[in-house]
C-alpha cells in the first residue's frame, strides 16, 4: 500500500509484537499520510494497537503566538479525527531525544514511525534519539510527492536538473490515497483528552506577535480553501500569480508548512481538471519549486548560511562586499517597515499584520535586504528572522531556499555584475511598476493597515 521507496529505516531492529507509534511532526494531519498510513499497516499486520504522538517544544525556529496557536488548533482536529478511528493522540511536552524513547520504553512499542524532514532541528532530533531507541525507526516522507532522498541523490542546481526527474516519476507516485481503517486494537491504557488551552497559555512564547485574524488552521479549514481556490481563482493563476494586486495565488502554504494538507492532494486536484497553462504553472511552483526545496535543505545543511550559497555567487558578493550602501537600516527600522522605499514598507507591514507576503513581494522584499544592509550575511539573516517570526508558513524548506535564491542566486543563474549585488539577479522599484500597479498596492495596504489600528 506504501511504496517502500517513501519508507526509510532510520534505526534497523527485528520485527516484534506489539504497538505501534507514529511520532507526527511535520505532517500534522490524519487524512492523505503516508506515515500514518504506513502505521497502520505495520500495526495490522502485528495485530497490535496504533497510536499517534505530538512532541511539543516550547520554542521553534523563532515561532510565536500566532504560530503555536494556529498549529494546536490544528492539532485539536487531529486528536478529533483520529478519536473517531480508534487511535489515541498523546502530547508530549519537552525535547523529542528525551521524551520520545521514554513513551516508547514505558508502552512497549515494537515500532517507531516519524515523517520527513529537511531540516537540521529535525535531523537533531532524530541523531539524538537514535542513541536511545532500540526498537526499528521507519522514516516515511509523507510531504514530497516524490520521497526527496528518492527523487534525486544529490544537491540539485536547479529547477531545471530537478524537473525532469520529478516528471519522469510523477506517474509512479502521483497516486490517489489509501483510507485509514478504524482500527481494531485498542490502546491499552486509558487515553486523557488533551487540554489543548492551558498548553498555550502555559508556553513560554512571544505574545506580542498575534495570532492572524481569519485564517482558520486544520485539515477541514485547508480542503475549504483549496476547493475554493480550485473553482474560483485557479484559472487566473498564469496570469495573476505575480501581481500583488489580484487575488491570484492559493494562500494554501501555512497549511502546506504544518501539513494539514497533503501537497500530493493539491496536485491531485488540480491535475483532475486537465491541461491548462495556470494547471501547469501552479503544478510546476506546488511539486517542482517545494520539492527543490526539500532537495535544498536535505543535501545542503548549510542552507541558512552565506556558505550555502553557489560558489559564483559567494565570489560575487564578495567581490562587491565594500561597495558604498546608498541607504543603510537596522532590523529595528525594518521591522516596523521603516524604510524610504513605500513598496517595501507596505509589503512589510502586511507581513506584521496578516502573516502572509505575496510571493512576487517576497523576492522584492529580500532582494531590498541585499541592498541595505551592512553585509550578504546581515541582510541573510535579518531576511530568516523576519521571515520565521512573522510569516504563518515561515520555518519552512521553501523559507530558506527561496530566501537563498533571492539573495544568494541559489537555483537562479548570474546576471550582469553591479553593485552589491554583483550577479545576483537585480529587482528594483522601476521592475515592480512596470510590472503591477504599485502605488495602488501601497494605498490599499495602508487602508488595511489603518482598518486594523496598526
Ligand atoms: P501559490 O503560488 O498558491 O503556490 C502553491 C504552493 O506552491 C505554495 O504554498 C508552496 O508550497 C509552493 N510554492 C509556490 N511558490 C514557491 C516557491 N517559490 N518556492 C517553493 N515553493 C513554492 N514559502 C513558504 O512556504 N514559506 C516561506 O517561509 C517562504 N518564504 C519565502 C521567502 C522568499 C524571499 C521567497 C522569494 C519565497 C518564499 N516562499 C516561502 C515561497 C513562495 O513565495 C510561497 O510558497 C508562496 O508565496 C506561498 O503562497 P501560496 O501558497 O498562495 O502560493
Ligand atoms: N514540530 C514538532 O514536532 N513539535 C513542535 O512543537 C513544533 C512546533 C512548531 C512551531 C512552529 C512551526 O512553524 C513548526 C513547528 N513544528 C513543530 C515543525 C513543523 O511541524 C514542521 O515540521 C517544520 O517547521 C517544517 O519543516
Amino acid at each position: 500500500m506504501v511504496q517502500k521507496e517513501r519508507i526509510v529505516s532510520l534505526t534497523p531492529g527485528e520485527t516484534q509484537s506489539g504497538p505501534v507509534l507514529y511520532w507526527m511532526s511535520r505532517d500534522q494531519r490524519v487524512a492523505d499520510n503516508w506515515a500514518l498510513l504506513h502505521a497502520q499497516e505495520e500495526a495490522l499486520a502485528r495485530q497490535a494497537p496504533l497510536a499517534v504522538i505530538f512532541c511539543l517544544v516550547p520554542a521553534f525556529l523563532g515561532a510565536t503566538l500566532r504560530h503555536y496557536a494556529f498549529m494546536l488548533d490544528g492539532m485539536a482536529e487531529v486528536e478529533r479525527r483520529l478519536a473517531r478511528l480508534g487511535i489515541p493522540l498523546f502530547l508530549l511536552l519537552g525535547e523529542p531525544a528525551e521524551e520520545i524513547p521514554r513513551f516508547v520504553q514505558a508502552g512497549q512499542v515494537s515500532l517507531l514511525v516519524t515523517d520527513f524532514d529537511p531540516l537540521r532541528i529535525k535531523r537533531r532530533w532524530h541523531e539524538g534519539m537514535a542513541a536511545e531507541i532500540a526498537i526499528p525507526v521507519h522514516q516515511v516522507d509523507a510531504h514530497n510527492i516524490i520521497p526527496c532522498r528518492y527523487a534525486s541523490p544529490k544537491l540539485e542546481y536547479s529547477a531545471a536538473t530537478l524537473r525532469r526527474k520529478l516528471n519522469r516519476l510523477l506517474p509512479q507516485f502521483l497516486e490517489e490515497f489509501p483510507l485509514l481503517k478504524t482500527h481494531p486494537f485498542p490502546w491499552s491504557c486509558p487515553v486523557l483528552p488533551v487540554p489543548w488551552d492551558d498548553l498555550l497559555a502555559r508556553l513560554p512564547l512571544d505574545r506580542t506577535v498575534t495570532p492572524v485574524d481569519g485564517c482558520a488552521a486544520g485539515e477541514a479549514a485547508a480542503h475549504q480553501l483549496l476547493e475554493e481556490f480550485l473553482h474560483e481563482r485557479l484559472e487566473g493563476y498564469a496570469v495573476d500569480r505575480n501581481d500583488p494586486n489580484r487575488d491570484g495565488q492559493s494562500h494554501l502554504s501555512p497549511y502546506l508548512h504544518f501539513g494539514h494538507l497533503a501537497p500530493q492532494r493539491a496536485a491531485l486536484a488540480v491535475a483532475a481538471g486537465g491541461p491548462s497553462d495556470s494547471r501547469e504553472a501552479f503544478l510546476e511552483e506546488l511539486i517542482v519549486r517545494r520539492e527543490l526545496s526539500d532537495n535544498f535543505c536535505w543535501y545542503n545543511d548549510r542552507y541558512d548560511r552565506v556558505e550555502g550559497f553557489t560558489d559564483w555567487a559567494r565570489k560575487s558578493l564578495d567581490k562587491h562586499r565594500d561597495d558604498p550602501r546608498e541607504y543603510r537600516y537596522g532590523s529595528e527600522s525594518l521591522e516596523r517597515g521603516e524604510s524610504h522605499d513605500p513598496l517595501w514598507n507596505a509589503a512589510q507591514k502586511g507581513l506584521l499584520l496578516t502573516g502572509r507576503m505575496h510571493g512576487y513581494l517576497r523576492m522584492y522584499w529580500a532582494k531590498k535586504l541585499l541592498e541595505w544592509s551592512g553585509s550578504p550575511e546581515e541582510a541573510l539573516a535579518t531576511a530568516i528572522h523576519l521571515n520565521d517570526r512573522y510569516a504563518l508558513d515561515g520555518r519552512d524548506p521553501n523559507g530558506y531556499a527561496g530566501i537563498a535564491w533571492s539573495i544568494g542566486g541559489v537555483h537562479d543563474r548570474p546576471w550582469g555584475d553591479r553593485s552589491i549585488f554583483g550577479m545576483i539577479r537585480y529587482m528594483n522599484y522601476n521592475g515592480c511598476l512596470r510590472k503591477f500597479d504599485v502605488k495602488g498596492y501601497v494605498v490599499r495596504s495602508e487602508e488595511r493597515c489603518d482598518g486594523e489600528g496598526r
